[in-house]
Order: structure tokens, then C-alpha cells, then sequence
């Protein structure tokens, strides 16, 4: 469920300050469609009211599946309402990894120093459908385009090689993933089909009635 996890999220922050887990905190990702759901507010509230160590993040990718997420959400998006219920927001570009790794290193640092909730809102575009079987037709070609020139593979590889590091140590570590998500689809492939069975293993079931 889209924002389900958000409650999760915070729960287990409840948990670790009531624990008081030394260094332990939650980090929460969710998208931009999600902060248009009640469990959002619900999620950042209870964070700020009992100062939870709790990392909210946001990938705001423009889409919430089928839907344009612009003209459906109120007012300035993620940043704006943690802000309006005293949550310091961070944006940053998100298709920037070294700002986003300086941006969530800084937040990580400021969670576990005492602060309370912080949210991090990474501004991003999704580049394929929202499913494999969507061609994502419904949208505009030119806006796909223009966010295909800020991959941020291709932008981390530029700034590496021009710190210094060498293309082969970049094509191995390139070359190394993609072996690694062969190896994975190749693996799903060959297994066989789960029992029909295990349909109804780890199933609640709320002690009335019988499977029909
Ligand atoms: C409450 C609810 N409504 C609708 C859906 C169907 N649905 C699945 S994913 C999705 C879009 C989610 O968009 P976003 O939260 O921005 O996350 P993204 O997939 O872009 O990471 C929707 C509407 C759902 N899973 N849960």
C-alpha cells in the first residue's frame, strides 16, 4: 500500500528511543504520491511530537504510477509540509549522488545526535514506465528527454573520471553489477514454480469462517 510504510517506519523509531539503541535509527523511503495519503501527516507528526530518530526520504520522481504527481498535490510538495510541522526538509538533486550522499550524511549524522525527524526530498525523474508492461505513452517525450541528459550514472562517471579514477576501474565495477542482475534473472528463470500451496502459508487469518 502506497504510505503504509511510513507508520512502520516511525514504530520502529518509536522502538529504538524507547530502547535507547545507541546509534540505531529509521530511515524510510517513499514516493511523491505517497504524501498525498493520510498516513504521511500521520507518520511526521507522531515523529516530531515524540522527537523520533527517524530519517523520512522522499523520491520524488514527477509520477505516482499513471498520474502526474504535480497537479494532484497541494501547495510546494514534501519539503513544504515537513517544514509546516517543524521538520527541517533538505531538497537536493537527486540524480546528484554526491549531493545526496553529503545531503543524507549529514541528516543520518543529525538523527543520531538527538535531533528528531529529518526529511530528505530528492528531486528525480522516472525514466521508464511504472511497471514492466507500461510503455508510459501517456507522457510527454520532450519531458523524458530532457531528464535522460541528467542520468545520474552517467554524471557520477563523468565527476569520477574527472577526479581521477580510471575508466577500467569504472567498467569493472559497470560490468560487475550487470553480471550481478543477470546472474539474478537467470537464477529466477530456472527455479521452479512456487506449490500452489504456499498460497496460503503466512496468510492471517482472523479465526472465522473457512476458505471458500
Ligand atoms: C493506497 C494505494 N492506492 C493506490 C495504489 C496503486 N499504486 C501502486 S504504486 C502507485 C504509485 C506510487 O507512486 P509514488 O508513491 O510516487 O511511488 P513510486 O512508485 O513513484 O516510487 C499507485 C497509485 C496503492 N498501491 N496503494
Amino acid at each position: 500500500m502506497v504510505a503504509a510504510g511510513l507508520p512502520i517506519a516511525v514504530g520502529a523509531a518509536h522502538a529504538q528511543k524507547l530502547l535507547k539503541k545507541g546509534d540505531d535509527i529509521t530511515v524510510c523511503f517513499f514516493g511523491d504520491g505517497a504524501i498525498n495519503r493520510g498516513p504521511f501527516l500521520e507518520a511526521l507528526n507522531w515523529a516530531r511530537v515524540y522527537d523520533l530518530p527517524v530519517l523520512f526520504v522522499c523520491e520524488d520522481n514527477r509520477w505516482s504510477a499513471t498520474t502526474a504527481s504535480g497537479p494532484m498535490t497541494a501547495g510546494d510538495g514534501a519539503s513544504a509540509r515537513a517544514a509546516s510541522l517543524d521538520i527541517a526538509a533538505t531538497q537536493v538533486d537527486g540524480n546528484d549522488v554526491f549531493a545526496v550522499h553529503e545531503a543524507a550524511a549529514r541528516l543520518v549524522a543529525e538523527v543520531r545526535a538527538g535531533s528528531g525527524p529529518r526529511l530528505l526530498h530528492a528531486l528525480t525523474y522516472r525514466v521508464k514506465g511504472h511497471v514492466s508492461v507500461d510503455l508510459a505513452a501517456y507522457r510527454d517525450p520532450a519531458e523524458l528527454a530532457a531528464a535522460l541528459e541528467t542520468d545520474p550514472i552517467a554524471r557520477a562517471r563523468g565527476r569520477l573520471l574527472s577526479a581521477g579514477v580510471a575508466a577500467a576501474t569504472l567498467d569493472a565495477i559497470e560490468n560487475a553489477a550487470r553480471d550481478e542482475v543477470d546472474t539474478a534473472l537467470a537464477v529466477a528463470d530456472a527455479a521452479p514454480w512456487p506449490d500452489a500451496d504456499a498460497a496460503f502459508t503466512d496468510v492471517q487469518t482472523t479465526g472465522a469462517g473457512q476458505w471458500r
